[in-house]
């Protein structure tokens, strides 16, 4: 049995300005909020030529790591619970990890295959991960119990890794009630975007170059999107500073101001077309939380790996997150399973890292491809029951020879129909079958 496919050619622009993202259809992207969403300016994206080396990565660790982690209920405990800020602050005096070490989290990150990393600075809670002067109240992990400054320790790990080393930031505080009411307590909700400002500044100024920058909640009062609340956080502003001290680094888009790349959160799948701009795909190794959690919800290894060919085939990165417990240590079975999709981009990265999206459409649920030179890779995450053949859409090139890659030649038959690429049964890997095409 064959798998007949007529798709259209995969049309892959990169080359999109903040403006045509802008002008997107949101309904061509399934999973991105608002593409294009948010005030903007000449000058404060990148071109396209700078975003090269970030759509190269494809795989990076976003880490989740906090005051949150004591309790082990997710990084939303204190909202959820209604914790007021004095009390939740009490935990600053429990966390004092002995046995955090950065450079260890980069070997993890490294031996998964990944190549960037994404640390939590400072969440909604307040907490920042830093010496930082110009944390309200001084509520930092070096004026407590720690005494550290946890982002200089992980920014120099990246760096000593060779990992690009990005930081996520919260605008919002919950400390503040001002971020609850901007309007009817206009004076302290200032004092939040003080805060925003000499923190971002700290983060952009003191800790050499670093690569992206992954705000989060830039809303007010939890409603809303980033880009209403721009009125408030002036977006425009603030990355202007930011662009004044890192002038490469790559903005997500959750300040309020369109993002150099868009973002899709959360596990749930990754389907349709090729986004043709920069996206990144971001979601949690245990679907329990983002922040240290008991439960456990670990992913398997094929719904990593499904998860990654299904965004690489698509055009984007994927950002998996960890969350290490309150000693700063990644639970030994998460690193066990990130060693797992390692060991695979070991055999397989050839066919993800630096390629790009296509030449055809990728098929839900079934396959995808990406390319790079004369080379097309297809990732087959599932056979229809029975088939051991795909009939490839006219991709306009002719497919000279294929193999499993690092494997065994496949048969490849040009028919009226097209090209028919023809598998036996050993051939096909219930992980994901990866095949390189030789193409002219
Ligand atoms: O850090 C992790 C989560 O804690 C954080 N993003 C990841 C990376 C996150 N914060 N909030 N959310 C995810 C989703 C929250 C959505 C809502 Fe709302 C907040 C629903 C209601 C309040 C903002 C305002 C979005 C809709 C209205």
């Amino acid at each position: 049995m064959s798998l007949f496919l007529s798709l259209p050619f995969g049309v892959y622009a990169q080359n999109m300005g903040a403006d045509e993202r802008k002008s997107m259809e949101k309904a061509n992207y399934a999973g991105l909020k608002n593409p294009g969403n948010g005030v903007s300016a000449a000058g404060l994206n990148l071109p396209p030529e700078k975003m090269q080396w970030w759509e190269d990565q494809k795989f990076g660790m976003f880490i989740h790591w906090g005051l949150y982690a004591i309790p082990a209920t997710g990084e939303w405990t204190m909202f959820n619970q209604k914790i007021p800020a004095d009390e939740y602050a009490k935990l600053a005096d429990q966390f004092k990890p002995k046995n955090f070490d950065a450079n260890v989290w980069a070997k993890v990150a490294k031996d998964a295959g990944m190549k960037y990393m994404v640390m939590v600075s400072r969440h909604h809670d307040g907490f920042a991960m830093w010496n930082s002067a110009a944390s309200y109240r001084h509520f930092d992990s070096w004026e407590t119990a720690a005494h550290r400054d946890f982002v200089k320790e992980y920014t120099n790990a990246c760096r000593k890794a060779g990992l690009k080393a990005g930081i996520y930031y919260s605008p919002l505080d919950w400390r503040f009630p001002g971020y609850f009411d901007p309007k009817g307590l206009p004076e302290n909700a200032a004092l939040m975007k003080k805060q925003t400002y000499g923190q971002v500044e700290e983060l952009m100024k003191n800790y050499g170059k670093i690569d992206i920058l992954w705000y989060d909640g830039g809303w007010l009062a939890h409603k809303g999107s980033d880009a209403d609340a721009a009125w408030f956080w002036e977006p425009l502003k603030l990355n202007a500073m930011v662009r004044k001290y890192q002038p490469d680094i790559v903005i997500n888009p959750r300040s309020g101001m369109v993002g150099d790349f868009e973002t899709n959160e959360g596990g749930a799948a990754v389907k349709g077309p090729i986004i043709p701009i920069p996206w990144e795909k971001c979601l949690n190794l245990n679907g329990s939380s983002w922040g240290y959690n008991t439960t456990q919800n670990l992913m398997s290894l094929k719904d990593i790996i499904t998860m990654l060919v299904n965004t690489v085939d698509r055009g984007g990165n994927m950002l998996l997150n960890i969350g290490p417990d309150p000693d700063g240590v990644i639970p030994p079975a998460h690193v066990a399973r990130l060693k797992e999709v390692g060991t695979w981009l070991k055999k397989y990265g050839e066919s993800i890292y630096a390629t790009r999206p296509g030449p055809f459409q990728p098929v839900d649920g079934f396959y995808g491809a990406t390319q790079k030179g004369n080379k097309v890779y297809i990732h087959i995450v599932k056979m229809p029951d029975g088939s051991s053949e795909i009939n490839l859409p006219q991709i306009g090139k002719t497919v000279t020879s294929g193999k499993v890659l690092g494997g065994m030649p496949i048969k490849i038959l040009h028919d009226q129909s097209g090209t028919r690429l023809v598998l036996t049964t050993d051939q096909l890997d219930p992980l994901c079958t990866t095949l390189e095409l030789n193409v002219k």
